[in-house]
């Protein structure tokens, strides 16, 4: 059979990026066979370049809740693009993007754009460091917040995913000041507090997780930290970078009524483009530089183009969105159940609106330990099996599936249809 398109470019693409790929988890390593380069996009589809099409559930991995290349997104970055591409100077588009995310989320009395999660992550430990004067950290074992060393120990994603949760590379000096606690267990955040009391500038936390797959927090676990952050003189940064603008308009802290001192943003601000961003009280951010000493900065951040896909992307959230998006993931989410039940494979499907993972796992799954006793050899050949029947997962146990509003009831029935047939390929481990 002659070699495809992707197939040679692949090889081409090994010859000159590390693993043929510009992140991890894209190169299919958890999954195996070889990943289909994309073409193009529009709405819900991926064309890769054999031609052949796919219903997305990665969404770029989170950013595109409307959808792939929408037309009047695309006009707008047409237009934008006509009046430069970048400046490094103050623009009224970032003030704009900056206004809309203090309104959508209050706790962010002042906000500072940067490029990506992680930045925003690393910056807002930074932050808490200075503000506190104390170096320790507490991350949850299956959390990611990024590539930033002090967070690259114990992490999801595709730290987990390729088998590498505590990176090489990282200074033992700085793993040492990161400690982990379990997700869902504030006892262990508890023990951490009391053990190094008085050390701990910051608890991160993804209020929903979704780098271990997806796992909502437990009743009382975000209230737990919170009083723990307040007792303990720690800041409370959460980590929404996925959850911001998707678990609601004001992410994950509206949903659950509990404050952060610091929310790090990314994805969906900027509507596919490279954006993130952290903010929060205004006696924090106002330690940033130049406003204070605390230094952060960055060549494209505030890059006007993203910009105005932020701008875009925020102000087409709408109550209705929400509504329509939370329908059809519990349509995803019962239909994947429904056809594991009758394929007689044990799945726990973890939902949080638009955004759900399927663990090939009797369950709960409710935290790391959990998460990862997940049949990891299952999950790849349902994925295999679901790509060859034109719909793209995340190539990943520990990712989310994330709907947009480009998906349709349409789209979501024939994914539970090609999910009996995938199911029915996949052999449960003994
Ligand atoms: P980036 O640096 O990748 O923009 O954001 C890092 C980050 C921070 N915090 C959370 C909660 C995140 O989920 C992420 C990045 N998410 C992964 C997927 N779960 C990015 C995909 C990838 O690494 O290729």
């Amino acid at each position: 059979m002659p070699q495809s398109e992707s197939s040679r470019l692949f090889n081409r693409a090994r010859r000159v990026l590390p693993g043929g790929v510009n992140s991890p988890v894209r190169a299919f390593g958890a999954v195996g066979g070889r990943p289909p380069f994309i073409e193009r996009a529009r709405g819900a589809r991926l064309h890769d370049v054999d031609g052949r099409s796919y219903v997305d559930y990665v969404m770029s991995w989170g950013p595109l809740i409307h959808g792939h290349a929408p037309p009047d997104l695309t006009r707008a970055l047409r237009a934008a693009a006509g009046r430069g591409t970048s400046f490094g100077a103050p623009t009224a588009r970032e003030v704009e993007l900056a206004r809309l995310v203090c309104r959508l989320v209050p706790s962010i009395e002042r906000v500072r754009f940067v490029n990506s999660g992680t930045e925003a992550t690393m910056s807002a430990v930074r932050v808490a460091r200075a503000a506190t004067g104390r170096d320790r950290i507490v991350k949850f074992a299956g959390c990611y917040h990024g590539h930033g060393d002090a967070f690259l120990v114990q992490a999801g994603s595709g730290a987990t995913t390729l088998g590498v949760p505590t990176s090489p590379g990282v200074a033992r000096a700085t793993a040492a000041d990161t400690l982990i606690a379990t997700y869902n267990d504030i006892e262990s955040v508890d023990r951490l507090c009391s053990a190094h009391r008085d050390a701990i500038a910051a608890v991160i936390v993804e209020p929903i997780a979704g780098n271990m797959g997806v796992v909502p927090p437990a009743p009382g676990f975000l209230d737990g930290l919170r009083g723990l952050c307040d007792r303990n003189g720690s800041v409370l940064i959460f980590d929404e970078v996925i959850s911001g603008f998707r678990a609601s308009k004001g992410g994950a802290q509206a949903v659950y009524g509990v404050t952060p001192d610091l929310t790090c943003l990314g994805k969906i601000i900027g509507g596919g483009l490279p954006v993130g961003a952290y903010g929060g009280r205004a006696d924090l951010m106002e330690r940033v530089s130049p406003a204070g000493p605390v230094y952060q900065a960055g060549t494209l951040s505030g890059n006007p183009l993203a910009m105005t896909a932020g701008i875009w992307a925020l102000s087409k959230l709408s109550a209705l969105l929400y509504r329509r998006l939370d329908k059809l993931g519990g349509r995803l989410a019962n239909g994947l159940r429904d056809a594991a039940r009758e394929a007689g494979v044990p799945l726990t499907v973890n939902a949080a609106g638009s955004v759900l993972t399927p663990f090939f796992s009797a369950g709960p799954v409710t935290d790391y330990a959990s998460a990862t006793a997940a049949d990891t050899d299952a999950y790849a050949a349902f994925f295999r099996a679901m790509l060859e029947r034109g719909v793209y997962p995340p190539p990943s146990q520990f990712e989310g599936w994330f709907l947009s509003d480009a998906h349709t009831e349409r789209d979501v029935d024939r994914t539970v249809r090609a999910a009996r047939q995938a199911l029915a390929d996949v052999r449960p481990a003994a």
